[in-house]
C-alpha cells in the first residue's frame, strides 16, 4: 500500500514539475525478454518506485535515484526464469535512453562530470562525458558471484546498457574495499552524483553547446 501512495504522490508530483519545464522523459521498451515502464525526472528530489524483481538491483536503483536528486518510476517484468541479464542490462539501456531522451539537444548543460565516493572503507570514482559517444570501463573489484541476490558480473552489464542508451562515456573503478556490498553501492552512488553534475545547467554556456563539433 505505501507503494500505491508513493506512486500517487510521485505522479503528482511530475506533472507539476512538466509544467515548470523541468527534463523529464517516459518511455515503454517492450521486448520477448523484458517489459519496461520508466519515467524520468532530472531536476527531481530524489523520489522513486522502483520494481525489478532483483531486491539489490532496486537498492541500487533507489540510491542511485536519491544521491542523483532525480525522480524515478522505473518497473521492469524480465525473464528471471532464464537469469538477471536480461533484465539488468535492459534497464540499463532504458534508463541511459531516458537521459537522453531528457536532455533533448543537450545545450547550456555541463556535459562531463565526475565524483569520488567513499563508502566506508571503500573508495570508488566515477567520471560521466554525455559525449554522444559510447563506451564503458567498470572495475568493481567484486570477487563474489553474487551481492545479496544481483549476480555481481551484470554491475557492468548495466553501465554498459546505460552508456549505450545514453550514448555517454562512463568509467567507473572501486579504488578499495573490503565489502562487496559497499564496493557497488559506492559505485552506483559515485556515478549518480557523477551523472548529476553532468546534467546540471551550466549558466555559463546558457544555451550553448557544450562542444565544438556543434552536435553531441
Ligand atoms: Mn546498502
Amino acid at each position: 500500500m505505501a507503494g500505491v501512495n508513493k506512486k500517487k504522490r510521485l505522479a503528482g508530483a511530475a506533472t507539476k514539475e512538466e509544467t515548470k519545464g523541468l527534463r523529464t522523459a517516459t518511455l515503454d521498451r517492450n521486448t520477448t525478454e523484458t517489459k519496461i515502464a520508466l519515467k524520468l525526472t532530472i531536476e527531481g528530489q530524489g523520489r522513486y518506485s522502483v520494481g525489478t524483481g532483483i531486491r539489490f538491483f532496486d537498492h541500487m536503483l533507489e540510491l542511485f535515484t536519491r544521491h542523483g536528486a532525480f525522480n524515478l518510476e522505473l518497473q521492469c517484468k524480465g525473464d528471471l526464469d532464464v537469469d538477471q541479464h536480461h533484465t539488468v542490462e535492459d534497464v540499463g539501456i532504458a534508463l541511459g535512453e531516458a537521459f537522453d531522451k531528457a536532455l533533448v539537444d543537450k545545450k547550456g548543460i555541463l556535459r562531463a562530470g565526475y565524483f569520488v565516493m567513499p563508502m566506508d572503507e571503500t573508495l570508488a570514482v566515477a567520471a560521466v562525458d554525455l559525449s554522444g559517444r559510447v563506451a564503458c570501463v567498470v572495475k568493481t573489484k567484486v570477487k563474489t558471484r553474487l551481492v545479496g541476490d544481483l549476480q555481481s558480473e551484470l554491475v557492468e552489464d548495466f553501465f554498459e546498457g546505460f552508456a549505450r542508451g545514453a550514448r555517454a562515456n562512463v568509467h567507473l573503478k572501486t579504488l578499495y574495499g573490503r565489502s562487496n556490498h559497499h564496493k557497488i553501492e559506492a559505485l552506483f552512488k559515485a556515478f549518480a552524483r557523477a551523472l548529476r553534475v553532468a546534467c546540471s545547467r551550466d549558466k555559463q554556456l546558457g544555451e550553448m553547446l557544450p562542444s565544438t563539433k556543434g552536435l553531441l
